[in-house]
């Protein structure tokens, strides 16, 4: 059987599937979508990406994904995304995917992400070594070069979860989506990072919570809209919205603040997927 017959969303999928996906979708739909490979992580995999276009010039939004290696709702549901987006005829899901030019990596952690599946499910960092520690890993959701390190929202030990890294970028794979999102700021409007779980809708800043952006009212209207609707779909899932360090915890070098901060991207937010704990890993 062809990869392709064993792809879908009702069993998690491999990086090699997911490859072997994209692949095929970039085939099915080459007028609109095209491939680009952002860089390559620390064991030399290529980190993959689809953009999808209907027409130049629309505002641009993009959606990291799986920067965590065992959360992998994540690259399920960016791979959705994609799907919809280019097959749905639902005429709201129309109007997003053709008034929009997504850029969607399905996993930014290739190297965390295989780790998670040939390894150790609950892997979250990255797969560098440590040249202080036997530990391995940066955690690459605190490696970000915006107030890198500061107030305690990370961790200067190798062996914790929250480990920043030796310096700000030191990973290949937020150094490698640095340089992309860079070379393509002005036409971004919105940055968005998946992540699970908790059930969150989260606005900068992580870095401090005695500070909001100066959309902040903005940012928390789209936020309620977003918890109101997805509380009315079957599941009845509550979300709850606001700044990352106001209502979780301080965490510094996070990608939504560096879009935030470093790149002029004003609509940034990090959500947080089902569920509340129940089928998830203790906190951290
Ligand atoms: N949670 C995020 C983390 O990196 C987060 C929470 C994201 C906080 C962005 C602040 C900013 O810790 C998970 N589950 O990874
Ligand atoms: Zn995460």
């Amino acid at each position: 059987t062809r990869a392709s017959d064993k792809f879908g969303w009702t069993r998690y999928n491999s990086l090699a599937e997911i490859d072997a996906w994209l692949d095929e979708i970039l085939a099915v739909y080459p007028v609109v979508t095209e491939g680009f490979v952002i860089g390559k992580s620390y064991e030399g995999r290529d980190i993959r990406g689809i953009k999808i276009s209907y027409k130049s010039g629309n505002p641009g939004v993009f959606i990291e994904s799986n920067i965590h290696a065992r959360e992998w709702i994540t690259s399920a549901t960016a791979t959705w995304l994609i799907n919809e987006l280019l097959s749905s005829s639902d005429d709201l899901v129309r109007d997003l995917a053709e008034s929009h030019d997504w850029y969607i990596v399905p996993v930014l952690n290739v190297d965390g992400f295989v780790y998670t599946h040939e390894k150790d499910r609950l892997w979250r960092k990255t797969r560098q070594p440590s040249n202080i520690s036997q530990c391995i890993g940066v955690d690459p959701n605190r490696n970000y070069d915006s107030h890198w390190m500061e107030n305690g929202g990370a961790s200067s030990d190798p062996c914790n979860e929250a480990y920043a890294g030796p310096y700000a970028f030191s990973e290949p794979e937020t150094k490698a989506l640095s340089d992309f999102v860079a070379s393509i700021k002005d036409k971004l409007n919105i940055m968005i990072a998946f992540h699970s779980y908790s059930q969150l809708l989260l606005s900068p800043y992580g870095h401090t919570k005695d500070e909001v952006p100066e959309n902040y009212d903005d940012l928390m209207q789209v936020a309620k809209a977003y918890s109101d609707t997805v509380k009315d779909l079957p599941y009845g899932t509550v979300y709850r919205y606001g700044s990352s360090a106001g209502i979780l915890y301080p965490a510094s070098g996070t990608t939504s603040d560096w879009a935030y901060n470093e790149q002029d991207v004003k609509i940034s937010y990090t959500i947080e997927f089902r569920d509340t704990g129940n089928f998830g890993w203790p906190p951290g």
